[in-house]
């Protein structure tokens, strides 16, 4: 007997995701082959013919805008029955919207393109509109450079799941990545880092010189790519903080503070622009004159994300602007800057978005949109006190974060599984009427401190961090709670899988498995050449019991060293060393060997330090392992200790 899956809802039994409002499967079929012609809207008759290109005569498939229908904006309605397919779209963003859930209906392969051949649909009737205006994902391209080529890649993906905005970062400690022509310095000087540029990095890749940057021209091209495709880019410049690449290029930007260096090894990591110096406004006129110039978004992001404001205490100039003002908390000099560069955008006649710190202080204007990222209950703040909020805090939406326990990725807001992001919910954290009606949406973001220093082991690591739970993301932007079910998500998550894969999407598969041996723990000491912030954590360290590790006081200099002395030789063992985070290389050594003795005085070495850590194999009884760094500094003003992970070889 054939074993038929039963699908509770015509959406599951067409995989539809996200799931449409309502479907209702009524019966017959409409056969389309290879000469079925099309009509469609000429503005989106380029997009559509990328994967629909029909024959001439009578349209059998008509793609229209419709502002008569009775539905909300984005909305649209999708017929099958036997004479053809019609979809109208309320406006041009509901027409794109129908169109992407009628490549659903098709075999997988209409995404692969070349798609030539008949096939059948069932005679349906599709009502649908989305339940947030904004679904949004974002994109860290200043940490890690992604090329327009990636970049379009990604936002193609996007459309595919009516995600409609694309947040764009562009510039943070770590790179600038627009092209600004009255000030080409930015760009040139700070779309590099490492090697003999004056900006360090901060995760990996050391050394080398790495980055890149967009012209204008190129970045037209990529907001015309997604416009064509539905999707809005929204640019961001981070403001005031976040800005060492600026600082390192114009240090006049920052507070003339005198900073000490020594613990970082003379790498001064003031990132923060002097509030009280009028040049900047001006500076800033500039920068954001030519970002509204190649970006028609009606909203600039200008961050305000995690600015450290003791630099304004320090400096002579913004603490008497502070008293100036009479102010009552340096938090409300950062209302100033950002209402003052919000008049600028004003003046382009653009509207300013801001992360939620800048809400903070409940003074600035509420006619900014605020981007609440540091969790849920920041969201419901920022939307109770009467801001448009974008919803994407990091315990769900961040997908910078390792999917679970062992992965690649951040954890500092723990590890997010897809279930966990499908799980957010405003409801439960008790928003009320008015937080929930201003929330404007969800959004996911994808933060690239990372991504260069694991792309060498995923095809593609975003799309390995981001998929499948951008799915997620995209029906809780689409759909309200009270029609979303996880059973049915995972149902539709199945067949949709097909699609990805016709997409070329590398998403996750599940938990990777490694095949490991046992983890033993024998008896063992841990010395080194740095100064720690607490004696004590050393010794849990080296009983194997502190999962952090163990920070030092300083940044790695050339020489410095870690000595693992075990009380017994180890032998047949496969051994994990890491300096620095666990999955994360911030506090590492750089650069550094690992060597090994029997005797603790002759070392020999064995391997080189990547990004921090090694693995090794003892074939040999060794008592002593030794990490010896080859270079001074790391970028941070610290190193971290970690107890090594030992197992023992298969037989
Ligand atoms: C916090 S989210 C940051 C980013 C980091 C991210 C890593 C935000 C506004 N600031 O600068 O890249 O965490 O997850």
């Amino acid at each position: 007997m054939v074993s038929v899956q039963a699908f509770a809802t015509p959406a599951e039994r067409l995989g539809l995701l996200p799931a449409p409002v309502s479907v209702e499967l009524i019966g017959g079929e409409y056969c389309l082959v290879p000469s079925t012609a099309v009509w469609c809207e000429p503005s989106i008759e380029p997009y559509v013919d990328s994967y629909l290109a029909g024959g001439y005569g009578v349209a059998g498939v008509v793609l229209r805008i419709n502002p008569s229908l009775q539905l909300p904006s984005e909305g649209y309605v999708l017929s099958v029955n036997e004479c053809g397919v019609l979809v109208e779209g309320v406006d041009r963003a509901g027409l794109l919207n129908g169109f992407h859930t009628l490549l659903q209906l098709f075999p997988k392969e209409i995404y692969a393109g070349g798609f030539r051949r008949a096939c059948v649909l069932p005679c349906l009737r599709i009502v649908d509109y989305p339940a947030y205006a904004y679904r949004g994902q974002h994109l860290d391209v200043a940490r890690t450079f992604s090329t327009i080529e990636q970049i379009e890649e990604f936002v193609s993906h996007l459309a595919h799941h009516k995600i409609n905005t694309l947040h764009l970062h562009l510039t943070d400690d770590e790179g600038w990545r627009v092209e600004i022509k009255s000030h080409p310095e930015l760009a040139e000087v700070g779309g590099w880092r490492g090697g003999d540029s004056p900006i360090w990095s901060v995760y990996g890749a050391w050394g080398e010189r790495y980055g890149g940057y967009y012209t204008q021209e190129e970045l037209r091209g990529l907001v015309e790519y997604a416009h064509q495709r539905g999707i809005t880019i929204i640019p961001e410049i981070d403001l005031p903080g976040h800005s060492l690449t600026i600082g390192k290029i114009y240090p006049e930007v920052l507070c003339p503070v005198e900073m000490n260096t020594e613990a970082a090894a003379g790498y001064d990591k003031r990132n923060v622009w002097c509030v009280a110096r009028e040049d900047n406004y001006r500076l800033l006129e500039d920068i954001l004159g030519e970002l509204c110039d190649i970006f028609p978004s009606e909203y600039i992001h200008i961050g305000g994300d995690e600015v450290d404001t003791s630099y304004w205490k320090q400096c002579p100039h913004c603490s008497a602007l502070y008293k100036e003002l009479g102010l009552s908390d340096y938090h409300q000099l950062q209302d100033y800057f950002m209402e003052r560069v919000a008049t600028i955008l004003a003046r382009y006649g653009r509207r300013a978005a801001m992360w939620n710190e800048s809400a903070e202080s409940g003074t600035l204007s509420k006619d900014v949109r605020i981007y609440g990222w540091e969790g849920l209950e920041e969201c419901r703040k920022v939307a109770e006190s009467g801001y448009p909020t974008v919803v994407m805090p990091g315990p769900y939406f961040y997908f910078d974060m390792r999917q679970s326990k062992n992965e690649d990725g951040h954890n500092w807001a723990g590890v997010v599984t897809l279930e966990k992001c499908y799980s957010v919910s405003l409801e439960e954290l008790g928003y009320s009427e008015r937080a929930k009606r201003n929330v404007v949406g969800f959004s996911g973001a994808f933060w690239s401190e990372l991504y260069l220093t694991h792309s060498h082991k995923y095809d593609n690591y975003l799309e390995y961090q981001t998929f499948p739970r951008i799915c997620a993301l995209a029906e809780i932007g689409w759909m309200p709670q009270s029609r979303r079910e996880w059973g049915s998500f995972s149902t539709r998550l199945e067949s949709h899988k097909g699609r990805m894969e016709a997409m070329g999407i590398s998403y996750r598969r599940g938990v990777p498995t490694k095949s490991q041996g046992r983890q033993i723990t024998p008896a063992m000491e841990i010395t080194t050449s740095l100064p720690l912030s607490n004696e004590k954590a050393l010794a849990k360290l080296s009983a194997y019991a502190n999962d952090f590790g163990c920070r030092t006081t300083r940044t790695c200099h050339d020489g410095d060293w870690i000595l693992y002395s075990f009380s017994q030789p180890i032998n047949n063992v496969t051994i994990e060393l890491t300096t620095g985070y666990r999955h994360v290389p911030r506090g590492i050594f750089p650069f550094g060997v690992v060597e090994l003795s029997g005797d603790g005085k002759t070392y020999r070495e064995v391997a080189p330090l990547d990004n921090g850590s090694a693995t090794i194999l003892v074939d040999k009884p060794t008592h002593h392992i030794r990490l010896r760094s080859t270079a001074t500094g790391n970028g941070d003003r610290f190193v971290y200790l970690q107890f090594p992970i030992i197992r023992v070889n298969p037989k």
